[in-house]
């Protein structure tokens, strides 16, 4: 039988499920969560259609979900993003999965439906593709969906501006805004996968390197603190005063793009902006210089701009393109200037991710006990399911937190209220 799913090539399955077992056993929150409730079975009777990044990370979340009891059916975000191995795994372990790489548009809404086919109770989106499905193709699913969780974002900003327009059908709770979420993911996620990339595409000595960071928002300032544990004189460029301020007694030189541009070796942005390298900085560039971007898709980088001034362009390395400028300086450009922790390693780490879907498992959770009790609205993640989060992480890491005692609460409590 086939018809349960739709991957690019069975065979795989070996391959991924043993990169699923590495990722399991460097996600122990929701390991943790998983013998805690497999008893319970919170989910049984649970539908739930789910449209995420088909990798290790996710394979643990999507077999979670089914040992706490629910049915599961599974497509991808982004057609390059899924991991055939990965798709091939979960189709082999009895889940309902429509997914490979480089599906094209029209197949990609295609899997979205075949994920819609059961009947769903709870949705699981990452850029609210499969809700917006719901609220345009499938309407008459909403009366039965119980609620939504979104993983990002842009999601969010899309759910929140429908709730306002009074268009929302079901409860969506904003996953991304819980601060165990998106704190660690662009922090410590990206800041770690970032400097992988950069590796795995040069394996250039990080030591003694003039890294500069364009941004000190939280991605920013993740790739600047790991670029200094490995020995890096880090620089950071900024528009905003309070960032600036921030990066400086950071530890890190503050400068204009035009000054770091002539001493740098290596670049990355992380601002969200377009256009912050561009032809006057490749200008003034070192031979041998580094470039990449973690930021915005690819617009940070003025590519063209470095194209019109090479004599002659190689792909010297996988993930390393080499333009060599009619001065004979040569210039690398990482990952054609796309997000070079994605696209030149794999994403957030096991570990960061345990965090982001420990949030979406207890997210659904709470959706299927509240039944129909939640208002129709974005609503975000309790400050104690946050807390639970990092409370559980701490414990699987074997740390242990001191206790207020009564006096001291009652101390804090007349304090606050200013005697
Ligand atoms: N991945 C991705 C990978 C390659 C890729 C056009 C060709 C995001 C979050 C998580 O977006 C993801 N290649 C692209 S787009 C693209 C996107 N192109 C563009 O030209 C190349 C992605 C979440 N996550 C982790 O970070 C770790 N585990 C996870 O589940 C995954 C993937």
């Amino acid at each position: 039988m086939t018809d349960h799913y739709q991957v690019k090539d069975l065979s795989l399955a070996d391959a991924g499920m043993m990169r699923i077992s590495w990722a399991e056993s460097r996600m122990p929150v929701l390991h943790t969560l998983r013998e805690r409730y497999r008893q319970q079975q919170p989910l049984k009777g649970m539908r739930i259609a789910g449209c995420l990044h088909v990798t290790k990370e996710t394979a643990v979340l999507v077999r979670t979900l089914r040992d706490c009891g629910a049915d599961v059916s599974w497509s991808g975000c982004n057609p390059l993003s899924t991991q055939d191995d990965i798709a091939a795994a979960l189709a082999a372990d009895g889940i309902s999965i429509y997914a490979w790489h480089g599906m094209s548009v029209p197949e990609f809404y295609w899997a979205i439906d075949q994920t819609l086919k059961f009947s769903p109770t709870l949705t699981l989106d990452d850029g609210a593709d499969l809700i917006m499905r719901v609220h345009t193709e499938r309407t008459d699913l909403a009366a039965g969906l119980l609620g939504g969780t979104e993983e990002t974002t842009t999601g969010v900003h899309r759910l929140r501006a429908m709730s306002d327009a009074g268009k929302l059908l079901y409860p969506v709770v904003a996953v991304n805004d819980a601060e165990t979420k998106w704190d660690f993911d662009n922090v410590y996620g990206t800041g770690q996968s970032s400097l992988d990339g950069i590796l795995r595409a040069t394996s250039v000595l990080l030591a003694g390197k003039r890294f500069v960071v364009a941004g000190y928002g939280h991605c920013g300032k993740g790739c600047a603190i790991r670029a200094k544990g490995a020995g890096c004189h880090t620089i950071v460029t900024e528009v905003k005063p309070t960032a600036a301020l921030k990066a400086t007694l950071d530890g890190h030189q503050v400068m204009t793009m035009d000054e770091a541009a002539v001493i740098g070796d290596i670049f990355i942005t992380a601002t969200g902006m377009r256009d912050v390298i561009s032809g006057r900085h490749f200008d003034l560039m070192k031979d041998g210089a580094i470039v990449c971007n973690t930021g915005h898709y690819d617009v940070e980088i003025r590519i063209p701009e470095l194209e019109q001034r090479a004599k002659s362009v190689r792909t010297i390395r996988p993930n390393c393109e080499e333009y060599t400028l009619a001065d004979g300086r040569r210039i690398f450009l990482l990952a054609k200037g796309r997000l070079v922790n994605l696209a030149a390693a794999e994403g957030h780490p096991s570990e960061v991710m345990d965090m982001s879907f420990a949030n979406q498992f207890l997210s659904l959770v709470r959706l299927a006990t509240a039944g129909k009790r939640l208002e129709v609205r974005v609503h975000d993640v309790p400050v104690e399911q946050d807390e639970e989060v990092a409370r559980l992480k701490l414990q699987t890491m074997g740390i242990t937190l001191d206790v207020l005692t009564q006096k001291q609460i009652e101390y804090a409590t007349d304090y606050l209220a200013g005697t």
